[in-house]
């Protein structure tokens, strides 16, 4: 199947995203920024639009304002085509109650599968950094002929824990499917991995809606994907896994196929961060033929005076970089360093200024942050325990229009 207009796209926006904390004190997780000019939910949008899965709904509930005018203003499709992407605020359609987990989100817009009426829906997670063409994924569902197929990848077995861990012994059958557990078994043929679930699936419209009904119906539920859904098809025999390393998107590297990240926490979003700075960097955001597609910022180009420099950095619109050393950074648009200030594996939000002599090294600055002539960020990082968030891995995050001492 090449033609992908009968599948609708469900896209899973409404997280809280508590272990991105501070970045999402203020704003939705798939709205946080990305790669100097893109947000979370750009990676998922891009892929789905460019696999022409071009009617999506985007489920939000927490502190969507800011997703919402995001969707609103970038991601305008042709409604000449009846292409769109919407976002689908919880609307308590069934009672006064908001979402209570991912699948009864789902539940809640059903509406919008009855209007709509595809053959098959995809539901795919909003926080994941990547390259995929969900066409491939529906054509191998309706090859295993389950009622739904679950995109997984190898991921070391350490960091499994965080994921849906799935078992399969010919490939494409799912045996078995733990959701989150403590102690993750590792492959057969690699101890030291597990076969995670993405968190993306592809369903056939009936069961999916027959499988809400039930869990609806179930007073013991979570009403999540993942700890209630998955399982009860893997249950009844009815659940395939989708191997993401067979996904071939034009454009790609050797060294970019088959990357994955979930950025869930401080460590691995300032990680995959420092994944895109390298002069062949694992993950390309440069791939013309499957680009992220991202707002335009209206600004003017960057500008480097007075000797200023960026070195292995991404330097978006709007920058200025006066007589000041930026490396191995990624700074969004606007943002300001002034003379004999060092900028050293961070990442600076929108607007961040830095003044005249300051140092900030292995840093998160979110957007508007104001680090002060001559203060110093992750040098001193007992100090900086004292003031700022430091993460488990070391890196100073410095909250939404936060004063640097
Ligand atoms: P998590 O990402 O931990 O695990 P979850 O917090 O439910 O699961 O988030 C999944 C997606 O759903 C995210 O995009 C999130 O924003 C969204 N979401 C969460 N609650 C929502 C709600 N009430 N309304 C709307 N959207 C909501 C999941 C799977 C795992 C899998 C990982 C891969 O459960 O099995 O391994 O994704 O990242």
């Amino acid at each position: 199947m090449n033609d992908a207009s009968d599948v609708l796209g469900i896209v899973l926006a409404g997280g809280e995203g508590k272990r991105l904390m501070p970045l999402t004190a203020d704003r939705a997780k798939p709205a946080v920024p990305f790669g100097g000019v893109h947000r979370l939910i750009d990676f998922v949008l891009s892929n789905l639009v460019h696999g022409g899965i071009r009617r999506i709904c985007v489920l939000t509930q927490y502190k969507s304002h800011s997703l919402d005018r995001h969707i609103s203003t970038t991601w305008r499709l042709s409604s000449l085509t009846g292409e769109y992407v919407t976002p689908v605020p919880a609307q308590q359609r069934l009672g006064p109650r908001w979402f209570q987990g991912s699948a009864d989100a789902i539940h809640q817009s059903l509406n919008l599968v009855y209007d709509e009426c595809p053959a098959y829906i995809a539901v795919f997670g909003a926080d994941n950094i990547y390259r995929m063409d969900p066409r491939q994924m529906v054509e191998a569902h309706l090859k295993a002929g389950a009622g739904v197929t679950v995109a997984g990848i190898r991921v070391p077995r350490s960091e499994a824990s965080a994921f849906g861990v799935i078992d399969t012994t010919d490939g494409t059958r799912i045996d078995a499917f733990l959701e989150k557990p403590a102690d993750p078994p590792g492959l057969p043929d690699a101890p030291d991995e597990a076969y995670v679930s993405m968190g993306n699936y592809v369903f056939t419209t009936q069961a999916l809606i027959d499988a809400l009904h039930a869990d609806a119906k179930n007073l013991g539920s979570k009403h999540d994907m993942g700890r209630d859904i998955i399982p009860a098809f893997v249950e009844q025999g009815d659940a395939a896994v989708y191997d993401f390393t067979t996904n071939e998107v034009p454009g790609e590297t050797e060294r970019d196929h088959g990357y994955w990240r979930d950025v869930g926490t401080i460590d691995s979003y300032y990680e995959a961060h420092c994944e895109l700075i390298s002069t062949l960097p694992i993950f390309n955001l440069y791939n013309r033929r499957w680009p992220i597609l991202a707002h335009p910022a209206q600004r003017a180009a960057a500008k480097f005076v007075e000797g200023g420099t960026a070195n292995q950095s991404i330097v978006s619109n709007g920058c200025i970089i006066s007589g000041a050393q930026v490396i191995e950074s990624v700074l969004s648009p606007d943002v300001i360093v002034e003379n004999g200030a060092v900028v050293q594996g961070s990442v600076l939000l929108d607007g961040a200024r830095v003044g005249a002599g300051a140092v900030v090294r292995r840093a998160i600055l979110d957007k508007n942050v104001i680090v002060p002539p001559g203060a110093h960020i992750g040098v001193d990082m007992a100090r900086d325990r004292e003031h700022y968030h430091v993460s488990p891995g070391g890196i100073v995050v410095l909250g939404k229009g936060e004063r640097a001492i």
